[in-house]
């Protein structure tokens, strides 16, 4: 039996529409978000799930400044790759819109119009920093400095990423433009603020009196924390030229702070789907029995569970959020992902080299999604999440399936005959998996879901190792029937229970089992006596995963690899420079062109080669320190500068009469410093 349908509006952090999305953004927010929403659809309810682009705020301007172009076109290019990307990986939004578009727009300026003819706001003039070289204003992402709370030494003004702390960009020790590096002046300026300290009862008593307990532990630490130390009054407008202009009078040259602007997007996309659907968007936004969830990182619980949330109560018509789910972060390969250093998984560029395959990279997210603590996405966790998992158990089972009922019995399910102890007691797990599951994702516990459901595969698989159909149909035909209908059963069991987790699957999994025109429902399969009938035609068997190969994870680890090397060299600080020398001691260096004639090793050492170099004015031993870099075969010939006026010195018994200059790659390799390829003759002077 159904219960009547309940209806969520379910959120997703809007991305910031600076650059593409990657596997952090996926595990920590979209594809639980995804999870959670299909699973609500499928037992009926009434969901609206929302989306979009974040394309107002500093990070957007920054970007277009580096790149040359403007704002719109920064947010055009990415909102473009974005919405594919989350099409691309079956994220289901009811609505990926942006808060560039009219709709946005106006919801947000009538939302802070309302608040302001409210008397919501306190209106106060401050200093705020100003870049005078630049001419402007220093907002939020535009300030950097060491942060109040936590000695972070790159906080942001609106914003510390490495406490969480949100604070007011006055507050930062230290403050530099992040525009020209200067130590920013203080100006006059108005602003609008809502006074969270108004707020700070009311949010005490909802969420930390309240029953808000049954929120995430990281999230509710947080929030008790915030509210604890005391909340202060918030500037929701900036002085920047890139937003939503601020909807009043004598407001020129200002607009809303995009953390005003963006949670309200969340309300335009609602409007702006029922609009398309020809429904009241209200009920989801202000009708106390909707389920409001916000999916979010954990670097945005102060906005969702504080700030906007005030900012509803300010406006009064509004609910507040149910829960809101934020998830740690996703590091990758044992590092923080970072866009600016191209450190991270792009979804698009995955589907390049793994194509069709999103299934296998939403599996191996949840399976390690960071949903208590920060989590390690590694491509060996990856690899042996598909191979030992989705083919050796899932696709496994299916496959013996769907082929030996091919085998024996052309595709058509058999009529079972009786069944004994093990069958039943098999149909009862099986049946019980449903609530388990279910009772897994109402918590917002999605690994623990994934991993339940993967138990499923594992009974099935477990099921045909121990029963051997193959053995027994040499020997006991009825038998076998009611082995591979058991399975069949089990198979299409999974077919229902992996859609939330693996979308792509379950459809290939339905078409192979011709499944769609029976719509087992979630709770079928709890309750349904037979899920697959007897006499039922199935189709040919098909290969749900394939293997990923050593390979595969190595040209992974290297691109990677090439990343570290590329940051090294970008990031490469050279050393200082050295005491000033007079044109005199220069000259005092005699610098010629030289040939390597001989090379050897130097018994007993690491580092040294022996080297014989003719120098156009003698033939000399020189000993250098470059046998980590070269072997002997590899010099012997090469053309090198040589300091030939160097006082001799002994070195390991040997006297060494000069020296081979040489420089350093960023990754610590040496290379020669080479005369001209013109090869100029042995014993030119070098000046
Ligand atoms: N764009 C921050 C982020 O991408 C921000 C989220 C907005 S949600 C309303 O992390
Ligand atoms: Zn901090």
């Amino acid at each position: 039996m159904q219960n009547s349908p309940k209806r969520f509006t379910i959120t997703a952090a809007l991305p910031y529409t600076n650059g593409p999305v990657h596997i952090g953004h996926l595990a920590g927010v979209y594809v639980p978000a995804d999870i959670y929403s299909r699973f609500q659809r499928m037992q009926g309810n009434d969901v609206a799930f929302v989306c979009g682009s974040d394309e107002h705020g500093v990070p957007i301007t920054i970007k277009a400044k580096k790149e040359g172009i403007t704002p719109q076109q920064v947010v055009d290019k990415y909102h473009a790759i974005i919405k594919q990307s989350f099409q691309d990986f079956g994220i289901t939004f009811d609505n990926y819109s942006r808060t560039t578009a009219k709709i946005h727009h106006d919801t947000a300026s009538e939302f802070f119009k309302k608040l302001y003819e409210d008397g919501k706001f306190i209106e106060q003039t401050t200093e705020q920093f100003y870049d005078q070289e630049a001419n402007q204003f220093l907002a939020d992402r535009f300030i950097v400095g060491t942060c109040p709370k936590c000695g972070f030494e790159e906080s942001y003004g609106d914003q510390c990423e490495s406490c969480g702390t949100s604070h007011n960009a006055t507050d930062l020790i230290n403050p530099k433009s992040s525009i020209t590096g200067n130590t920013p002046s203080l100006k006059e300026t108005k602003h609008w603020f809502l006074p969270l300290d108004q707020y700070e009862p009311w949010l005490k008593d909802w969420i930390v009196k309240g029953h808000k307990k049954d929120w995430k532990t990281n999230v509710y630490g947080q929030c008790k924390s915030w509210i604890d130390d005391g909340l202060r009054p918030r500037a929701v407008t900036r002085d920047l030229d890139w937003g939503i202009p601020v909807p009043i009078e004598g407001a020129d040259e200002k607009v809303l702070y995009v953390w005003f602007d963006a949670p309200i997007g969340y309300i335009s996309a609602t409007k702006e789907w029922a609009e398309k659907e020809g429904k009241d968007w209200e009920p989801y936004w202000k009708d106390e029995n909707t389920k409001l969830l916000h999916f979010i990182g954990k670097d945005n619980i102060v906005f969702h569970c504080i700030i906007f949330p005030s900012m509803l109560k300010a406006e009064g018509s509004y609910i507040v959020p149910n829960n809101v789910p934020a998830n740690e972060f996703l590091n990758l390969e044992g590092n923080k992902i970072s866009t600016s250093k191209n450190w991270a998984v792009w979804l698009h560029e995955y589907l390049v080299d793994f194509p069709n395959q999103q299934d296998v990279l939403r599996y191996a997210l949840t399976a390690n999604a960071p949903e208590t603590k920060d989590n390690d996405f590694t491509w060996s966790d990856f690899q042996a999440r598909n191979n030992n998992e989705l083919v050796a158990i899932f696709g496994n089972f299916i496959n013996r399936v769907v082929v030996l009922t091919n085998k024996y019995y052309d595709g058509i399910v058999p009529d079972p005959a009786s069944f004994t102890e093990v069958d039943i007691a098999n149909l009862t797990e099986l049946k019980a998996y449903p609530k388990v599951i279910e009772n897994s994702i109402e918590r917002y516990r999605f690994r623990e879901a994934q991993a339940e459901f993967m138990n499923v595969a594992r009974l099935g698989n477990k099921y045909l190792a121990d029963e051997e159909p193959w053995k027994k149909i040499k020997t006991d035909a009825e038998r076998t029937k009611t082995i591979m209908f058991v399975s069949l059963q089990i198979a299409s069991a999974l077919a229902v229970l992996c859609e939330p987790f693996l979308p792509f699957t379950a459809s290939k999994l339905k078409d192979m089992l011709f499944l769609n025109e029976l719509k087992t429902t979630w709770g079928e399969v709890s309750t349904k006596e037979v899920l697959i009938p007897a006499n039922h035609q199935i189709g040919k068997g098909e290969l749900l995963f394939s293997k990923i190969e050593d390979e595969q994870v190595q040209q992974q680890l290297d691109k990677l690899e090439a990343t570290k090397k590329e940051n090294k060299v970008m990031n490469a600080s050279p050393i200082p420079q050295k005491d000033t020398i007079q044109f005199d001691d220069f000259t005092k260096l005699d610098m010629r062109v030289g040939t390597i004639l001989e090379a050897e090793k130097m018994a007993k050492t690491k580092k040294l080669l022996l080297l014989k170099v003719d120098t156009g004015i003698d033939v000399r031993t020189i000993v250098s320190g470059i046998a980590e870099s070269f072997t002997p075969e590899e010099v012997i010939g090469k053309k090198v500068t040589v300091l030939v006026n160097l006082a001799p010195r002994a070195l390991r018994g040997v006297e060494s009469q000069g020296m081979i200059l040489m420089t350093e790659t960023p990754d610590g390799k040496l290379v020669f410093l080479n005369p001209d390829k013109e090869d100029p003759i042995n014993g030119a002077t070098i000046s």
